[in-house]
């Protein structure tokens, strides 16, 4: 059954990484690693997002993050998971993660940088709701095995090499690009392996889904209030499942477009800029879809801080332009 299984869907994760390296700049084997040891995390923390109700990993800590949400076990549990597989791998010299303040030296002589949300959407993790891992990936500029510099990590999502997601959903996916096109793999558990089931995933160019809280509509920026009435006189369909990478992931296959702009009670935007909204504005580009602040781009954006928000419209390119020629920001 299971030779049956492996024999009639995709290639293996591992024998595409390999099949694909030659694309990847300074390909010497390194950022094929560090793939897999993502790959590899992954399916750690698949396996506990799959059982969580049954071994007690409901429920919050009681501590709280930057963000002030209430830190959930999961989070932790996977946040420590992914540190641990990239410290073990190697190829990684710091971490910046959305579990901790300051980024995390990893004291490894690795080539790279990470920006990694390992588990976001936490709070939907007790109500059994898609959740998932967002990572970017850039080159460190500093010598290896010198002191990390701030130049290593307040890089710019124009300068990610790498960058994916892994949703947690009815089944489990990985998501990623290494800037020649997006790739999909759906992880088979009884073989323990992730499959390419979606090659070069393209986002429609235009779509007929809208993503965003109107739970907080009235102090929304009157541009995004007017977007939103084209989208009701245009009646599309209003989906939001409050988790960002479910979010995502059913525009890129579906075309739509998700909205978090500023608002009241989050002025500069609530999403982080480094391990939310860069590395799904690489992914949406490298699909053929778009990904602004409501005014510049999202890779554009110089990084000031490592927990710095951004107002976020990404999706099917003609939705988000239609949405920027109202004037939203
Ligand atoms: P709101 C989850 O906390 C998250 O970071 C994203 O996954 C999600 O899209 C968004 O925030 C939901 O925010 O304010 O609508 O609950």
């Amino acid at each position: 059954e299971s030779s049956r299984i492996a024999h009639s869907i995709g290639t293996a994760l591992d024998r595409f990484i390999k099949n694909n390296q030659d694309q990847f700049a300074y390909a010497s084997g390194e950022l094929s690693q560090l793939l897999r040891d993502i790959a590899l995390a992954s399916k750690v923390v698949n396996r506990e997002v799959n059982k969580a109700g049954l071994i007690d990993l409901m429920g919050a800590v009681g501590s709280q993050n930057l963000a002030g949400d209430d830190q959930q076990k999961l989070d932790v549990l996977a946040n420590i998971r992914f540190t641990r597989a990239l410290a073990k791998g190697g190829e990684v010299c710091a971490l910046i993660s959305e579990e901790s303040d300051t980024y995390v030296d990893l004291n490894n002589e690795g080539k790279y940088v990470i920006a990694i949300d390992p588990l976001d959407g936490s709070s939907n993790i007790d109500v059994n709701v898609s959740i998932g891992t967002i990572f970017s990936i850039y080159r460190r500029k500093s010598p290896a095995g010198t002191p990390i510099q701030p130049t290593d990590i307040l890089q710019k999502g124009s300068d990610q090499v790498a960058a994916g997601y892994v949703l947690y959903g009815s089944s489990t996916m990985l998501v990623y690009t290494t800037g020649h096109g997006v790739n999909g793999f759906t992880y088979e558990p009884t073989l323990g392996e992730y499959f390419l089931s979606h090659p070069q995933l393209k986002m429609p160019e235009d779509g007929k889904i809208y993503s965003i809280n109107e739970g907080l509509a009235n102090s929304f920026p009157a541009a995004v209030q007017e977007y939103i009435k084209y989208c009701k006189d245009c009646q599309y369909t209003a989906r939001y499942i409050g988790s960002l990478v479910a979010d995502f992931h059913r525009n890129m296959l579906k075309g739509g477009i998700y909205i978090y702009p500023a608002t009241a009670k989050s002025p500069q935007g609530k999403l982080r800029l480094m391990y939310e909204c860069n590395a799904l504005a690489f992914v949406a580009e490298q699909a053929g879809g778009r990904a602004t602040n409501g005014k510049d781009r999202i890779l554009d954006i110089e990084v000031k801080e490592l927990h710095q928000r951004t107002a976020f419209y990404v999706g099917s390119k003609n939705m988000v332009e239609k949405a920027e020629s109202l004037g939203i920001h």
